[in-house]
């Protein structure tokens, strides 16, 4: 049975009129080596931590200002937000379709709230905590490109053209501030598309952004913005000590003008410094170590990196999957062609090269779960190719193959072929992370022995669903499993008003 939404009624949960106090029995293991009558044993102790969770239920009017606005992804987000707050429906070649939220975690899905006569009973995810209603966000932002975005959506090919139509008037106002473009970033076959840039030094350009983000939030009427970067993937940069290694030297080098300082850090120093949210959409190093001690000495949350949108989505489940089931993956090859901007983009080397990274580190904790399956540093065989194919446009073709030692010796192969517009798998990702960013800024706990209330760690490792490369505090382990991504962040949510972690054991039934 599905409900609408809930209330809890618990000793440990106080509703008021501005917020959910909640106090949580974390159930969990300290693991020790220790010595025991000489012998050095792996000692395994559960425990249970007090912890006292605030959330403010005041939900903010929201601005997201978008890097790369006028790109695929930014005009199909802009359009579907469009549609669905309009309430547009349109005929294609099957039926009359609706718009939807699709895809987006917060809008889409559901959570098990518990039994209610031998039926399961589910709740929307967004019933959990108080959360802002997408339809009424402001969206705003920058492109290199000044191309208005009712032409931006036209130019990415990805929407039905009888929705194109409607939107039309909605979105030809639209046009993106200028943006910060350095051509050695991005690769060289996007210089024809740079006729909207923002001159000056690095600081220069940095102070644009910030009076740009304040004039975007006094024209709007918005209490908050968060800023996501979805432009073209950049190459990695260089990480020098010295050039970007400590936010003081971070902050010298924009001073002196240094070259190494990539357009996304500069405009993720410029979010940091107005204290507004900034997320990394695509996979290239924006968080260099200098940035991240900003974001850490300012509190300002920063999460990333790359949407998690298809193949990869799909390898943090069956990758899971196999090595759960005491399968062990020993070569994965995935191969995707597409051809819109960001496959153009991506036909640079060393743009590819990002992506390429950010693809191909997501197996490494399941792989070393299993010391059954998996010697100390043995990895499967990992490659992954992509090319660019005008022809198919935003529709992106993924292929994968995954071979697997079975029992006795036996090989298993797996071959998955997706096809997909790939802005339609990236805008409800955008959605869900701005919405659950904003939301996680309004969340303050402590543990016990702790004496004042604190905000999450900056590093926003609770975004890590959405994430090819999770972005995590230094010390923090990297989970790429997406249903341990997935019950974490549905747990911490739980655990603010009160629920027990969904466990699944169903003992009521037992
Ligand atoms: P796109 O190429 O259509 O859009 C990027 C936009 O950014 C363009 O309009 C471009 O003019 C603009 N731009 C480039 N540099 C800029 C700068 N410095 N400042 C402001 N604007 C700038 O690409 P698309 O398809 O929208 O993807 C965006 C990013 O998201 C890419 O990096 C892509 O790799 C990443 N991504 C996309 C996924 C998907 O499923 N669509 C999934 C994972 C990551
Ligand atoms: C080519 O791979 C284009 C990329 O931008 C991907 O579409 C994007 O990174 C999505 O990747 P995945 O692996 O989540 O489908």
């Amino acid at each position: 049975m599905f409900i609408k939404d809930f209330k809890v009624e618990s000793l440990n949960v106080k509703y008021t009129e501005n917020e959910i106090h909640s106090v949580y029995d974390y159930e969990t293991t300290e693991v020790v080596h220790e010595n025991v009558n000489g012998t050095f044993q792996w000692i395994v102790k559960p425990k249970t931590v007090k912890y006292d969770f605030v959330t403010d239920t005041r939900v903010p009017k929201l601005g997201v200002m978008l890097v790369g606005l006028g790109g695929n992804n930014g005009s199909t987000l802009t359009a579907g937000v469009i549609a669905n707050k309009e309430g547009i429906s349109w005929a294609t070649k099957d039926k009359v379709q609706q718009a939807n939220y699709f895809g987006s975690l917060t809008q889409a899905s559901s959570i098990r709230v518990g039994s209610f006569n031998g039926e399961e009973i589910y709740a929307p995810f967004k019933s959990l905590l108080p959360m802002v209603n997408p339809d009424d966000v402001v969206f705003g932002g920058w492109d290199i490109s000044d191309m208005n975005l009712a032409d931006a959506m036209a130019r990415a090919k990805v929407l039905d053209i009888d929705l194109q139509k409607q939107l039309r008037p909605f979105m030809e106002n639209i046009v993106p501030l200028p943006g910060i473009f350095d051509s050695d970033f991005i690769a060289a076959n996007q210089g024809s598309r740079a006729n909207h840039v923002i001159k000056g030094t690095k600081k220069e350009q940095i102070d644009h952004i910030i009076k740009d983000m304040r004039e975007f939030k006094e024209k709007n009427k918005v209490d908050r913005v968060v800023v996501l970067w979805t432009a073209n993937t950049e190459r990695y940069s260089n990480v020098v000590v010295g050039l970007n290694d400590t936010m003081e030297n971070l902050m010298q080098s924009v001073e002196k003008d240094e070259a190494e300082i990539s357009p996304s850090t500069l405009y993720a120093i410029a979010c940091v410094l107005e204290g507004i949210p900034f997320i990394n959409g695509s996979p290239q190093n924006t968080f260099v170590p200098g940035l991240i001690d900003l974001a850490i000495k300012n509190n300002v949350l920063i999460g990333g990196d790359d949407f998690k949108s298809g193949q990869t989505k799909m390898k943090s489940v069956l990758v899971d999957f196999l090595v759960g089931a005491g399968i062990k993956p020993t070569s994965i090859v995935s191969y995707n062609h597409l051809g819109n901007n960001d496959g153009m983009n991506l036909s640079a080397p060393q743009t590819f090269r990002s992506k390429e990274i950010s693809k191909s580190n997501v197996v490494d904790d399941m792989v070393a779960s299993n010391g059954i399956l998996f010697e100390p540093g043995e990895h499967p065989d990992h490659v992954v190719v992509i090319k660019y194919v005008p022809y198919v446009a935003d529709s992106k073709r993924a292929m994968d193959e995954y071979t697997s030692e079975i029992f006795m010796g036996g090989k298993n192969t797996i071959v998955m072929h997706n096809t997909c517009e790939d802005s339609l798998l990236a805008a409800p990702i955008i959605l869900d992370l701005v919405l659950l960013a904003e939301l996680s800024t309004r969340i303050q706990f402590k543990s016990e022995g702790e004496g004042k209330f604190h905000s999450f760690h900056p590093v926003a490792t609770i975004l890590s669903y959405l994430t090819k490369a999770p972005l995590v505090p230094s010390g923090t382990p990297v989970v790429n499993a997406l249903s341990k991504q997935r019950a974490m962040l549905e747990n911490i949510l739980r655990a603010c008003v009160g629920l027990a972690p969904e466990n699944n054991m169903i003992l009521e039934y037992k």
